[in-house]
């Protein structure tokens, strides 16, 4: 079967995580993406969080696969001429360094322009051009200053940073909808274009609703909000769902960290709810009857039905709530996620042979085409690649690779 990016070669000067899901996407796609490292070191993923001695990360194996690796110093003169001979037969740049580290290197959206026309440049960096536009940037920071951590946690807590790495992998997901779209420009055009996310405003793109919510406030308290007090910003709401129809977390049995559902009340299935929880007796009650007159003591009508999730386990409640159409979620932990039957049938959750570490788990690709399907392969060895991607795709002779292998350029 073909892929939807076959054909389409990107150079991956990624680090970390932001930019190597981005690549890790295009990958799955059917992109020949080619990871450039610095030799001897590689991604410094490969070393942080290790659970193996001297064996590449979970962390690097998890955001490279269905990737070739190339080093290549980038600070010596021979390493640069093949990136450029490189950059000069790819369709795309990926890159996520601090600010003007390329720049540093003379690698200038100016000169690519003249040097390599139909490229795309396509960049993540903390911020935007402005005040902040120096700074550097990881997941958290992003959190804090798009709006995403004042937002999160409870109200008598402090803000939160979110599992779900919006910042990064957020970032990554907008980078890959910009790509995608100048690869497409690039045939009514024929060029190549700059292509940029600050992970500042992904985020920020991610929590729209609360900056609807801002504007809100400034004619009044939000209702839908469990919040007593409100001051100029939309407070942290703890688990209430931030959409139409009100939501909380409640607890079932036995009571552990994570024996929870998430349930959401849907007006038109409200007396099918409490006939399945036993309370009848509030059908009909005024108080209790529309979604209006719930709103003024929503933590009274969650402890009620509350009070009956916890005498089950989330799972039981998931299945009786869904027989009678009551959205609702149990909260996964990881080992529920792993273990989930449907994730590992649907290739959300893949297992993938390494020849250091033997099998790992990776988290499948969520993208679904009918014509390009997605086979997750391991990610590669650092520099795993070199020599056959500078003979693929530069023809350089084995004396050229092995001269350069000696100098420590490759
Ligand atoms: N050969 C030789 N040198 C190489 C190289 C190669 N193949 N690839 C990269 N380098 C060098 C760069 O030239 C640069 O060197 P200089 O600083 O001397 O110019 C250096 O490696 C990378 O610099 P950096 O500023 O990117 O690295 P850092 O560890 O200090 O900062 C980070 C890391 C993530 C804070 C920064 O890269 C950043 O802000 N990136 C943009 C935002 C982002 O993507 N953050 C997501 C991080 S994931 O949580």
């Amino acid at each position: 079967m073909s892929k939807a990016l076959q054909g389409v070669r990107v150079v991956d000067m990624t680090h970390v995580q932001a930019g190597p899901v981005c690549t890790q996407m295009l990958a799955w796609l059917g992109a020949d993406v080619i990871k450039v490292e610095p030799p001897r070191r590689g991604d410094v993923t490969r070393s942080q969080l290790r659970d193996i001695p001297d064996v590449d990360s979970l962390y690097f194996t998890m955001l490279n696969s269905n990737k070739r690796s190339l080093t290549l110093d980038i600070k010596h003169e021979r390493g640069r001429e093949i990136l450029w001979e490189l950059l000069r037969k790819s369709d795309v740049l990926v890159e996520n360094f601090g600010p003007g580290a390329l720049d540093r290197q003379g690698i200038t959206w100016e000169r690519l322009q003249e040097e390599a026309p139909r490229l795309i440049y396509a960049s993540i960096k903390g911020f935007g051009p402005g005040s902040y536009e120096q700074a550097k940037a990881y997941e958290t920071i992003a959190q804090a200053m798009g709006g995403a951590m004042s937002t999160t946690g409870f109200e008598d807590g402090p803000p939160t940073s979110t599992g779900a790495q919006i910042g990064d992998s957020g970032s990554a997901v907008h980078l890959l909808a910009a790509i995608l779209a100048a690869l497409l420009q690039r045939h009514q055009t024929g060029r190549g274009q700059r292509v940029q996310i600050a992970m500042q405003h992904a985020v920020l793109n991610l929590c729209r609703v609360k900056i609807r919510d801002h504007q809100r406030l400034q004619r009044g308290p939000l209702a839908e909000y469990p919040n007593q007090e409100f001051g100029h910003a939309v407070p942290r709401s703890g688990n209430a769902s931030g959409g139409g129809q009100p939501g909380w977390a409640l607890r079932c049995r036995p009571g552990g960290p994570n024996d929870f559902i998430y349930v959401i009340i849907q007006p038109h299935v409200w007396d099918r709810l409490l006939r399945q929880i036993g309370r009848e007796d509030l059908l009909q009650n005024p108080a209790w009857d529309t979604p209006e007159a719930r709103l003024s003591h929503l933590d009274d009508v969650f402890a009620t039905i509350e009070a009956w999730t916890s005498q089950h386990t989330k799972w039981e409640v998931f299945e009786q709530f869904n027989a009678i159409d009551v959205p609702c979620g149990p909260v996964f932990d990881t080992g529920d996620i792993v273990e989930d039957q449907s994730l590992r049938a649907t290739g959300m959750i893949v297992e993938v042979e390494h020849p250091q570490r033997g099998s790992y788990l990776n988290v499948g690709s969520p993208l679904r085409l009918s014509d390009s399907s997605v086979e997750v392969r391991r990610a590669p060895l650092l520099g795993e690649h070199s020599d056959e991607v500078l003979q693929e795709v530069l023809g350089l002779e084995p004396q050229e690779l092995e001269a350069m292998h000696l100098q420590g350029v490759i």
